[in-house]
Order: structure tokens, then C-alpha cells, then sequence
């Protein structure tokens, strides 16, 4: 009996999947069918895979041409496969043409013409196509704008913007370019926002009123009531307001916080959370560049994050110490913001104007987790303990710093009626509530 494998996402099954297991079929007497499982398939770059596994499974299933399903799992498994089964030939599309010639120390390898004219990208941009309309002043726009394009069916209307000297226009190809946001709006279905926070809520009131979806740089307002309103409006005529904070949709953070939340530290008696970057200040000070955000807007909703993801937003008492950039600004240099939990507590140090390791460490009963600088936007992380032998370290792929993750969240809460948003209003408000409390000057300054 001749043994034949494949393997593929099969996402969306298409006529082009379809001839290929016919023909792989062909090749021999029995078909083994790998289908990719939602881990292997993200890690390998693939994000936008509308179906489960299981869904995928069943489509392949349901053709009546596969003897065997599996699953595959991880980076080398088809060799394991392949001696695992017996297999005599190794087969895939031709647009793999030549990657895997190395399977022939273990079985004949056969690339199959690719049926032309249909992909599961097509097929998912048929179904979306949603245009996001970005609007501010930071460079950060050049990534976002790039990442727009690892995510199917997602293309950019245009920027509305004040100053575009830190953007890359030029690199862009950008339908439209204004400073009017009501040019921006009638031609997006939905818009990101990083313009200076103090024009947030203005900006949002005039997006929702023109019934569009709104991603926003955190924090989303400066004022806790300011936030309620706009979450008030976006429930009641339907529309998405998601909070950006680009590090909650890192693979590698989110299971940081499961792991940490399922015990494997112990009880969490302590999080240190630092971010710190001296770039932009010294690059665009604050005199030249008056759209540099301070240190409390830049990298408080960041720092704040793990803080209430794991210990929860009901501390008992809160005390920020802070450096300004002067005694009558509101530029802060640095900010360190101590709370107190009744059986824990954090720090959370953050700065434009002062440099520090920008490390994560939380610390527990049993052991702690480290994650290096610059560990908002980590792929990898480990867990010690007192018997090192103990350790474990865990890698996740994290392409374009989280960024293409958070957009696809962001069309997957526009398009589905779950708005399971990633960051929960709670931690929302709450980080907004101490941005508030420092611009109300309850801070030490030093
Ligand atoms: N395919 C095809 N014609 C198309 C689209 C896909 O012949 N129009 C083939 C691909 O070449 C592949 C299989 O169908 O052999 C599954 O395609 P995908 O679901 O896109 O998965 P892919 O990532 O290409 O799988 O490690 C091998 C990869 O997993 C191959």
C-alpha cells in the first residue's frame, strides 16, 4: 500500500484545496491529511484563519477523500509524521515548490500544480473590506499603517492629521490626506486614533456621530466621565470603541497572564512594571514636537496593564510620585505609581525623560515570572523558582510588536455581535481614573 500525506490550513475549503487532495489522492492508496491546528498556524504568521480547527477538520472530512486526519502541531513534525506512518510520498501545492525538498531523505516529495485564481485570502477579503481612516501625528502611524497589510480584507481611507512631518508618505500609498476629519470620515467605515489625548474625546463624539467604529490609542479619554459617554453612545447605536494597547494582544503576554492567573507562580504578592523610552524625547523634545505625549498617556496604560490584569483594578490606596518637565507642566519626565492591594501591591515606573530597565517581574509564593526589556512587546518569557532546575522559558511569535493582532480584534469586533474586547472596560476606566487623578495633581512631585 502506498502511503500519501499533505498538509495545509484548508481554511474556508475551496475548489483550489479540494484538486489538490483529488490529486494527492492519485498519487497513491491511502491519504493522510495534516490539517495545521490554530497555535502552528500563528506562529507561522498565518493570523487571519477565519475557521477553528475543528470546522477545518470537518470540511476535510466531509470531502470523503482524506483515510486519516491529523493534526499538525509544531515546526518538524512532517518528519515525525512521515516515519510515524510509513509514508512513501510527501505531496503540497506548487507554491511550495522547492521548501521542502528535504523531506526526500524520508519519502518521495511531489509539489502539485496550484490550482490558480482562488485563495482562502480572496475568499476572506470578499467577505470584509473595511476601510479604517487613521488620525494623528505619530510615527507610530507609519507601523500601523504597514501592519494594515498582514490583515485581510483591511485597507487604509486615509489620515486626518495636523502635522504629518513624522509620517511616511511617501512610502504610503494614501487615498486621501487631510486636517479635516470630516473629509476623513464619510469615506471610512472605521478609524484609528492617535492624535494627542486631550483631542480623544472630540474626535470619537464626531466618529460616532457619523456611525463609524473607533480603535483608539489608550487612554482612551483624560476624564473617567468623559469615557462613560462615549461607551454610552457606541452601545446604544452599536459601535465598537476598543481601547489600543498593543501589548494585550502580544501571544506571549496573553498567556503570561493565564499561566500567572492558573497559579503557576503561587499567589502574586508583587508586580514591577517598567517602561521607559528616551527616543522620542530626545529625538522630537518637547519644545519642537508639541504632539509628544507624556509619560503618564505614553506608557501608563501599558505599565497599568499587567498591574490590573492579574491583581485587578480594586486596590485600596494609590500613590504617585512624578518629575515634570517644569513645576507648571503637565510634561511628566518620569512617574511612579505605588498601589496598594489588601494582599499585594505593584509598582509601575514609567518615563519619556528618564531611562531605566524595562523589565516585568512579578513575583509570587512559589516563584516568579521575568520577562525582559523591552517586555511590552516580548515574545518570549521564563518562570524561575528557588530549585532553578525548575525553570521554564516560553516563546511565542510576535510579528510587528502585536500591532496586525490588534487590528484583526479590532474587524473581529466590528464583524461579530460578542464584543469580547481583549481590554475590559474595566481596566479602561480604571487607568483613565489615575491619568485623571495625576492631571488633578494628586501626585508627589520630586
Ligand atoms: N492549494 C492549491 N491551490 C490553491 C490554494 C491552495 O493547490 N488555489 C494547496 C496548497 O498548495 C496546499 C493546500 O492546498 O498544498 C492547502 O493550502 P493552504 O490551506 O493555503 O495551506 P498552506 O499553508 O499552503 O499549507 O506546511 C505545508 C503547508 O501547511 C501547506
Amino acid at each position: 500500500m502506498t502511503k500519501v500525506i499533505t498538509y495545509g490550513t484548508y481554511d474556508l475549503l475551496h475548489k483550489g484545496h479540494i484538486r489538490l487532495l483529488e490529486r494527492a489522492k492519485q498519487l497513491g492508496d491511502f491519504l493522510i491529511v495534516g490539517v495545521t491546528a490554530d497555535c502552528f498556524d500563528r506562529s507561522r504568521g498565518k493570523i487571519n484563519v477565519q475557521q477553528s480547527l475543528m470546522e477545518r477538520i470537518e470540511a476535510i472530512r466531509a470531502t470523503g477523500l482524506a483515510d486519516q486526519i491529523i493534526v499538525e502541531e509544531y515546526e518538524g513534525q512532517k518528519i515525525d509524521d512521515i516515519k510515524k506512518y510509513d509514508v512513501d510520498i510527501f505531496t503540497v501545492g506548487s507554491d511550495w515548490v522547492g521548501k521542502f525538498d528535504y523531506l526526500n531523505e524520508f519519502c518521495k516529495v511531489v509539489y502539485l500544480d496550484r490550482t490558480q485564481g482562488i485563495s482562502s485570502s480572496d475568499i476572506r477579503s470578499e467577505f470584509r473590506n473595511i476601510r479604517i481612516g487613521v488620525i494623528g501625528e505619530s510615527p507610530i502611524i507609519n507601523k500601523f499603517i504597514k501592519e494594515c497589510g498582514y490583515v485581510n480584507g483591511v485597507s487604509i481611507a486615509g489620515i486626518c492629521s495636523e502635522d504629518t512631518s513624522k509620517l511616511d508618505l511617501n512610502a504610503l500609498p494614501l487615498p486621501l490626506i487631510t486636517n479635516r476629519i470630516d473629509k476623513l470620515l464619510p469615506c471610512s467605515d472605521a478609524i484609528y486614533v492617535i492624535s494627542r489625548p486631550e483631542k480623544h474625546f472630540g474626535i470619537i463624539k464626531e466618529a460616532f456621530d457619523f456611525g463609524k467604529h473607533v480603535l483608539c490609542e489608550s487612554p482612551v479619554t483624560l476624564k473617567i466621565s468623559d469615557y462613560y459617554t462615549l461607551k454610552a453612545i457606541a452601545d446604544e447605536k452599536g459601535l465598537v470603541l476598543m481601547d489600543g494597547v498593543k501589548t494585550a494582544y502580544s501571544t506571549a503576554f496573553e498567556r503570561l497572564v493565564l499561566l500567572v492567573k492558573g497559579g503557576i507562580i503561587g499567589d502574586v504578592i508583587s508586580i514591577d512594571s517598567t517602561c521607559t523610552s528616551m527616543e522620542k524625547f530626545a529625538l522630537y523634545g518637547e519644545q519642537e514636537f508639541k504632539y509628544l505625549w507624556n509619560s503618564i498617556t505614553e506608557w501608563g496604560p501599558t505599565a497599568l496593564l499587567p498591574v490590573f490584569d492579574i491583581l485587578g483594578t480594586n486596590y485600596t490606596d494609590c500613590h504617585i510620585i512624578t518629575k515634570l518637565l517644569a513645576p507648571s507642566s503637565d510634561f511628566d519626565l518620569f512617574t511612579k505609581i505605588l498601589l496598594i492591594y489588601p494582599h499585594a501591591v505593584a509598582s509601575v515606573k514609567i518615563g519619556q525623560g528618564v531611562k531605566s530597565e524595562g523589565d516585568l517581574i512579578i513575583s509570587g509564593t512559589n516563584g516568579y515570572v521575568y520577562v525582559p526589556a523591552p517586555w511590552w512587546k516580548t515574545d518570549y518569557f521564563e518562570v524561575r523558582y528557588e530549585n532553578s532546575t525548575q525553570n521554564r522559558r516560553f516563546f511565542y511569535q510576535l510579528d510587528g510588536e502585536g500591532i496586525r493582532y490588534e487590528i484583526l480584534s479590532f474587524v473581529e469586533q466590528i464583524e461579530s455581535k460578542i464584543k469580547n474586547a481583549r481590554i475590559s472596560n474595566n481596566i479602561s476606566s480604571q487607568t483613565i481614573k489615575l491619568i485623571e487623578d495625576f492631571y488633578s495633581k494628586k501626585f508627589i512631585e520630586i
